[in-house]
């Protein structure tokens, strides 16, 4: 399988900001530097330069150069650099580069929505009968049952007879199952994006308005990002087990077919058996730490609903406490994503931390204090991620408002990581701030690069220093065609965007009636595991960031999720707001 990566002269397709950094990068044969030029749409050279000499570049194979055009500061579009007979896609120079990403990582959650019809005067061309309501075919999600004990080891299990009504939430990814821990993830990411447009200094607070966003809650006078995160909030309140019952207190950790369904498939036309999975600890923590973080950012739009919040926080965190270990189990990976993990340490952490800013009482700062890991490095430069989530509770300790003691060293660890990710990044001739030491790059890739741009960016933050947002700048680079496919991951932005992205809605590369994926739809990325059985042949052999392909079958490559989509969401409206560079 060989790849058409085109023009060997590698660009931020999307663009470049007039007073930001602006880099790209050359595959070439030659080892020293050649001269390149900056062509603007009239083919006239405005700038001219000599490139760097990188050598070979581990992640690609690739012998690449690197040139700076970053002092050339005039908007425009139509712009291409060339050197050594290589001449770039087209690219703009413009402020308004991020602007309507912003929006569109955003509807992707709108048309994620399970239990609601979507409608086309809102997300044109995504019209679809809602899912999942108790219509036939469908089986669910209003009357759930429990999957039969068999499947797990311990003796868990319902009473007889015993339903749940789960409908609504985001399904989670390309399938039509809906689980927990990344639930909550992907909500919390999009509520810190919210409070950061009330922290941080440099937002131009467009979180913070009504009718922002493609939502059919517009016009209510509650932000439109806290309108869609409410839609998985009120989801992961069903998900609590009631009182009353095993567990009670506990989240479900999560609601699937209990048989994969096959692709292409509606929600709607979906009439496999779901079943509720046994509750797990870090489901129940993840539902804690976004409950925790909504009870507090919803308190001045709706009281009532932040108090339930909060309640079901405090109940779901003593639940957890009760039941510490209670781990899923990658055996349960049959009709849905097994979401499995055997420790719970980092989870504890971060709900703790949501409990603690939320309501300042000393149980929960004492467990935040009392965590292993508050004072270690919870920050992986292969980025966090649904198992590992402790960098979003040190995240959420260093930019909220408190009063933890030591909370200058809570801080000053944020920047210490985004000064490794930097360093880490100033290697990078593609200038990812991403390169795992053994050259493997995981499952969702991009989220790992876009997670380690939320570190990075949260420094610029706290810090104020304009070497944090030039490096999310230039990350942002490559998810937009600077990398070795010359591919921008982001369905819709730039000149070869990927498309294809694994889903049972957007398949249109298996039938011509369906959409792709909408714009603003961030695909999974390179996977050395080459996990799924078309990648595995096609790119066996692959070197780190050749390990993808624009396949509706390469879901272990090329998939669409609500945790990896609400990544580029916070990071979106980070560059957005750079608008002066
Ligand atoms: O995003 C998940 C990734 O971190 C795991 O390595 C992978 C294998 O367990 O699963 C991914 O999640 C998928 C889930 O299992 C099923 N729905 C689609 C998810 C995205 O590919």
């Amino acid at each position: 399988y060989q790849p058409d990566t085109g023009p060997r002269m590698r660009v931020n397709q999307v663009g470049y900001l007039p007073y930001g950094p602006k880099a790209a990068t050359l595959v070439t044969t030659a080892t020293t530097a050649v001269p390149w030029t900056l062509n603007d749409a009239e083919g006239k050279v405005v700038r001219s330069g000599w490139t760097r000499a990188r050598g070979v570049d581990p992640t690609s194979g690739q012998n690449v150069q690197t040139l700076d055009f970053s002092s050339y500061r005039r908007g425009g579009s139509g712009y291409t650099l060339t050197a050594d007979g290589a001449t770039s896609h087209p690219f703009p120079i413009s402020d308004a580069a991020y602007q309507a990403l912003r929006v569109d990582s955003k509807t992707f959650f709108y048309t994620q929505r399970s239990g609601t019809p979507i409608l086309d005067t809102i997300a044109p061309g995504y019209a679809r009968a809602a899912g999942h309501v108790g219509v036939a075919p469908n089986q669910g999600d209003t009357a759930v049952p429990c999957l039969p004990p068999a499947v797990f080891a311990d003796n868990w299990t319902c009473p007889a007879g015993f339903t749940r009504d789960v409908t609504g939430g985001w399904y989670d990814a390309g399938d039509h199952g809906k689980y927990v821990v990344n639930g909550g993830i992907a909500v919390a990411q999009l509520l810190s994006e919210y409070e950061r447009n009330r922290t941080a200094d440099d937002t131009d607070r467009h979180a913070l308005r009504d009718g922002t966003l493609r939502v059919p809650e517009r016009g209510n006078n509650v932000p439109d990002i806290l309108d869609e995160a409410r839609w998985e909030l009120d989801f992961l309140l069903r998900m609590q087990v009631p009182d009353g019952q095993p567990l009670a207190g506990m989240a479900y950790h999560k609601i699937s077919d209990t048989t994969w369904t096959g692709l292409p498939l509606a929600p709607a036309a979906d009439a496999k058996p779901r079943a509720l999975h046994r509750p797990s600890t870090a489901a129940t923590l993840n539902l804690a730490a976004a409950a925790a973080q909504g009870a507090r950012l919803f308190k001045r739009f709706d009281r009532a609903f932040a108090r339930r919040l909060l309640t079901a926080a405090r109940t779901a965190y003593a639940a957890a406490e009760a039941n510490p270990a209670l781990y899923a189990s990658n055996a349960d990976g049959t009709g849905g994503g097994a979401y499995a993990d055997s420790d719970a340490t980092d989870e504890f952490y971060w709900a703790a931390a949501e409990l603690y800013l939320t309501t300042g009482e000393r149980a929960y700062r004492a467990d935040v204090l009392g965590s292993p890991l508050h004072t270690m490095n919870v920050f992986d430069p292969d980025g966090f991620y649904w198992g590992s989530t402790a960098a979003l509770g040190r995240l959420e300790l260093a930019t909220v408002d408190n009063e933890l003691p030591g909370r200058r060293s809570v801080r000053a660890s944020v920047v210490a990581a985004a000064d490794a990710l930097v360093a880490l990044q100033s290697t990078q001739a593609y200038g990812q701030p991403y390169a795992p030491s053994d050259n493997r790059w995981v499952w969702g890739s991009n989220s790992s690069i876009l997670n380690n741009m939320v570190v990075i960016g949260t420094a610029y933050d706290l810090t104020g220093r304009s070497r944090y947002s030039e490096a999310v700048l230039t990350a942002a680079d490559f998810l937009f065609g600077r990398n070795a496919l010359n591919i921008s991951y982001v369905t819709g932005y730039g000149t070869v965007f990927a498309r294809n992205q694994h889903s049972r809605m957007y398949a249109r590369q298996l039938d011509p009636r369906l959409p792709h994926p909408p714009a603003g739809t961030v695909a999974g990325g390179p996977n050395s595991g080459l996990q799924d059985p078309l990648s595995r042949v096609k790119l066996a052999g692959c070197v780190a960031q050749f390990c993808y392909m624009d396949d509706i079958n390469a879901y272990s490559t090329n998939e669409i999720t609500i945790n990896w989509n609400s990544s580029l969401s916070w990071v979106s409206s980070f560059l957005a707001d750079q608008k002066n560079g």
